[in-house]
């Protein structure tokens, strides 16, 4: 059997072999100021991750004046649909939301994209992407139609983790939503990664280094902040500090 790894996934295993953890800073391409916070931010995020579920101006603009701002960051596409897709990018999140009530997103649309992402050229990451209460109140729960899996049930959430790793998925991203009331609980974190063992993304609703620095010791290999850096960022070195600071102590 032949394991497809690209230059981006064997990066950032590799940060994550010597540091424990990574950061991950969400870029919404429809933000107005998205190129004035890439510039803030560039020192201190691991890869760039760029999408959003509503809507989509000028992504290959975009993308091309991030890229030349972020050096060789990685750009990693984030898609909210097919429309998500740019060759200027380094590689897309290849995702199926595996609780959505609706196959659309389970399956036709990560096969609908699947050509471009192979006419584009780009580095394909076998993704699960799951949501997790109170998605339900964000713009992805939405539009997503998302069976949202309950904080009280953490099994389930490690259970659909262990079935992505069984389907071939090598990441698996605990989505609370962006700007949830509150993110994926510890116990959640640390169930999907003792079960499964791939590597477990944390994002929605972070806003502070404390609850960062726990969701990596309970066990996240990467952690996303959309909101708290377009409203703030000049949090992103604290953010940084802790993720790498919770990351070493998980290593040693
Ligand atoms: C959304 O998990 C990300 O996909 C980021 O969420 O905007 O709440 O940081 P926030």
């Amino acid at each position: 059997v032949m394991m497809v790894i690209g230059d981006v996934e064997k990066r950032l295993n590799k940060i994550l072999e010597k540091e424990g953890a990574l950061y991950f800073i969400l870029i919404d391409p429809d933000e107005k100021n998205c190129i004035d916070i890439v510039k803030k931010v560039k020192d201190y995020a691991d890869a760039i991750i760029m999408g959003g579920s509503i809507g989509i101006t000028n992504l290959n603009e975009i993308t091309k004046e991030i890229k030349e701002i972020i050096g060789d960051m990685p750009i990693i596409l984030f898609p909210g649909n097919v429309d998500g897709l740019t060759p200027y990018a380094d590689a897309v999140f290849f995702m199926s939301l595996m609780n959505s009530n609706n196959t659309y997103w389970t399956t036709m649309a990560p096969t609908l994209g699947a050509i471009t992402i192979k006419k584009y050229n780009l580095e394909a990451i076998p993704m699960a992407y799951l949501g997790i209460e109170p998605i339900k109140r964000t713009a992805v729960g939405f539009v997503g139609e998302v069976n949202e899996i309950p904080q009280r049930k953490p099994e389930i959430a490690a259970l659909y983790c262990l079935s992505a790793k069984y389907f071939g998925m090598r990441w698996a991203y605990l989505e609370a939503g962006s700007g949830a009331e509150f993110p994926v609980s510890n116990e959640m974190v640390a169930v999907s990664k003792r079960l499964s063992d791939i590597n477990i993304i944390v994002g929605g609703g972070i806003r502070t280094p404390e609850v960062a620095y726990k969701k990596v010791i309970s066990g996240a290999d990467a952690i996303v902040t959309g909101t708290l850096i377009e409203d703030n960022p000049n949090m992103v070195k604290e953010m940084r500090d802790a993720i790498k600071k919770a990351g070493m102590e998980k290593i040693k």
